[in-house]
């Protein structure tokens, strides 16, 4: 499954200006990898993504875990983006109606609009979400990716919610340039397949989340984009 074309092919024909610079950063640095930095400590996140920048196309945040959260964080995560050429991805899943996404995406304690290349969403509510947070984003460069599966345990999101969530990308092509998924689910060189739930060997943690190998994900199930975080982080040091 997927695009056989080259990530540089991908780049030269994208016509969304996020998705067109991803591709580019994913060939100039010949990575597909996207590292999620999981940690509760402002500090800890900013020294690992310098640490990795050189090796990854994506950094992914959680911005709501951090306990000493402040708006230099963001100045400086910016700072280390552009030293590295990543683009960072905030792992909101906003799921509420258009009105409520579109103010907790741009307001509130962080702006996550004025710093985020890219944000995803659940579907659960209906496009209301996508045109919300489009309102916003749209204007300021930014982009969407759409929850089509997930990699936990007992996940709902499957079958004709699948294809709903493909759907409704479909629908938003201008805005939603593709998915969090654990395959490739539309075969559009324009949309980009990120997966988490990714570690070296097949597993899980105690919680239900489930990990696939690289080698699964990308080369068998057809996906763009690896999203690892303990995977990568835990060896040398504790998350929290
Ligand atoms: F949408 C999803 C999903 O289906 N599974 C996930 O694991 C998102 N994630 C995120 O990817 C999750 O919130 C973590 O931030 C990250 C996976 O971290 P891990 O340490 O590699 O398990």
């Amino acid at each position: 499954p997927g695009s056989k074309l080259s990530f540089e092919a991908r780049a030269q024909i994208a016509t969304n200006s996020v998705t067109k610079k991803l591709f580019e950063v994913m060939h100039n640095k010949k990575s597909n990898l996207a590292v999620s930095v999981d940690f509760t400590s402002c500090d800890k996140v900013l020294s690992l993504v310098d640490k990795v920048g050189p090796y990854v196309c994506i950094v992914k945040t959680h911005v709501d875990i951090l306990e000493d959260f402040t708006p230099e964080f963001v100045k400086s995560l910016q700072m280390l983006a552009a030293k590295h050429n990543i683009l960072v991805f905030e792992d909101r899943k906003f799921a509420d109606i258009g009105n409520t996404v579109k103010n907790q995406y741009s307001k509130g304690l962080y702006h996550i609009a004025e710093w985020a290349d890219l944000v995803n969403a659940h579907v659960v509510p209906g496009d209301g979400v996508i045109n919300g947070l489009k309102e916003v984003g749209a204007p300021l460069g930014r982009a969407c990716l759409l929850i089509g599966e997930m990699s936990s345990k007992g996940t709902l999101a499957t079958g004709d919610y699948t294809k709903a969530a493909a759907d409704m990308a479909k629908a938003h092509k201008d805005f939603v340039i593709g998915f969090i998924s654990l395959s490739c689910l539309v075969n559009d060189p324009q949309f980009v397949h990120m997966t988490p739930g990714v570690q070296l060997s097949a597993g899980g943690d105690k919680l239900g989340q489930q990990y696939l190998t690289p080698e699964e994900v990308i080369i068998n199930r057809g996906s763009d984009v690896i999203i690892v975080g303990r995977g990568f982080v835990l060896k040398s040091e504790d998350l929290n």
